[in-house]
């Protein structure tokens, strides 16, 4: 059939049209998939931070023939008191304890917190003002930084830290800048040394404060090590601070976990240092009560109020019949505190048989132990032992790669040292292994029998 020039002229459009409908319809698919991925796309803050240790060896320590040394928490039951009085909390008379409570913190929380901290730092402490209570001890430390850290500053970190202390440090524009504590000697002989030993170059920690400084990170106890750092050492710090005009985020934790001859000390009572410091606490590590992740923030209401800024912007306020309950474990506490039934002082001299077994049994299996002066972890050095791991995947410093060894062959977890190190430093550090030791006899024992049978 022959086509009229007209008909001819008519098709030529439709394909035209076809086209450019099919044209314009891949790119709008093209551009709708690049606009997806640029919108489904991270935020800047947290380029590069997606690896955490928690989640990597918690997954691996969770079969349940692994005996689990690893993350830092009790299988031990808390005072019992304190969970019967979450209990009465949430099912009691009240029923008003099961709503929202006051966003800095629940008044009779702050209030007993306020009055236990007054008395240690024999200061008068306003529980409004001067204190912000947190989803645990990272809330507290996430609330610090986010509320006093901008783009550009520089944060020193002491190490081996805490590793979200770098993590949330860099996901608030900041600039990590890390010096490590080095052991200053070492008593070989006996195959053991103490986190006492570890010291800071006073010289190079003096080198690292500058006009961008900002704040620097302590925590004491320190996690991993056990190290507690000497009234001299924080006057070094504190110095310092105050001639640099430098704040100081104190994460005190552990600050009750304290064995034989050592003493705690907040830095937040030197002179000149409450308007620059803030103190950091835990429920969970004060009451063995980690999952009910509940912290405070304590320090002068020009510095707490931008983290209660913050909290009101993030979270708003924490769970009201957990901060009920460790309202009544805090006052009951302050009023035995010098009394032997006192858990602050119980579970420390509980915790010190069990670091000293471990200390024996870590010495059996061919490691070198450091003695924790404070805290609930101890490092030891595995060099000793050569467990030849090249067959082993995997481009990771040599604990990791000892670690999930040990995990699969052993069945025992701990967690790599060199998780609690800058990225430079890692090869200074992978030597060692922490491992966690608020735990029941039966856990000690099993890991015991597979430390015995290592060699
Ligand atoms: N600060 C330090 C120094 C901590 O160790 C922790 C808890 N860490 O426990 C995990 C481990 O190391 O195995 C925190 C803060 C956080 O405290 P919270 O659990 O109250 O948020």
């Amino acid at each position: 059939m022959r086509q009229t020039g007209m008909q001819l002229a008519c098709q030529l459009r439709c394909i035209k049209t076809t086209q450019n409908l099919l044209c314009s319809s891949s790119t709008q698919k093209f551009s709708t998939s690049v606009m997806t991925l640029f919108r489904h796309k991270n935020a800047k803050r947290i380029e590069g931070l997606d690896k955490n240790v928690w989640i990597e060896f918690t997954k691996l320590a969770a079969e349940p023939d692994v005996v689990n040394l690893g993350q830092g928490f009790p299988d031990l039951p808390p005072p019992p008191y304190i969970r019967e009085a979450l209990a009465d909390a949430a099912v009691g008379e009240n029923f008003m304890l099961n709503q929202y409570t006051r966003g800095f913190g629940h008044p009779p929380l702050v209030k007993a917190l306020a009055e236990l901290y007054g008395d240690i730092c024999g200061r008068s402490i306003n529980p409004n003002k001067e204190i912000v209570v947190t989803v645990g001890g990272y809330g507290s430390l996430s609330n610090s930084i986010q509320g006093l850290i901008d783009e550009g500053d520089e944060v020193i970190i002491i190490e081996p830290f805490f590793d979200c202390f770098e993590l949330m440090v860099k996901m608030a524009g900041g600039t990590p800048v890390f010096i490590s504590l080095r052991p200053v000697q070492e008593n070989v002989e006996q195959g053991v040394s103490y986190s006492g030993d570890w010291k800071l170059n006073e010289e190079e920690l003096a080198s690292k404060f500058n006009s961008r400084t900002k704040a620097i990170i302590i925590n004491t106890p320190n996690n991993p090590l056990g190290k507690i750092f000497k009234m001299e050492e924080l006057k070094i710090i504190a110095d310092l601070c105050i001639k640099h005009d430098v704040l100081c985020i104190s994460d005190e934790v552990y600050e009750w976990l304290v064995y034989s001859g050592h003493k705690h000390i907040k830095i937040a009572t030197l002179p000149g240092m409450w308007e620059r410091t803030i103190t950091i606490g835990s429920a969970g590590k004060t009451f063995s009560v980690t999952g009910w992740k509940l912290g405070w923030s304590i320090g002068p209401e020009h510095l707490i109020k931008h983290l209660q800024t913050v909290q009101q912007n993030t979270i708003y306020t924490c769970c009201t019949p957990v901060q009920e309950a460790v309202a009544q474990g805090i006052r009951k506490e302050h009023v035995r505190l010098k009394e032997q039934e006192c858990y602050f002082l119980s579970l420390p001299c509980e915790l010190e048989v069990k670091r000293n077994r471990m200390v024996k049994f870590l010495c059996a299996a061919g490691m070198r132990p450091v003695i924790p002066e404070g805290g609930y972890f101890m490092i030891a050095d595995i060099s000793a032992l050569n467990v030849d791991l090249s067959k082993m995947e995997g481009n990771e410093p040599y604990d990791n790669l000892f670690v999930k060894w040990m995990i699969k062959n052993k069945r025992l977890a701990a967690i790599p040292m060199s998780s609690f190190v800058s990225d430079q430093s890692k090869s200074n550090f992978e030597k060692y292994i922490r491992f966690c030791f608020i735990k029941q006899d039966s856990t000690l024992d099993s890991a015991e029998a597979i430390l015995r049978g290592w060699k």
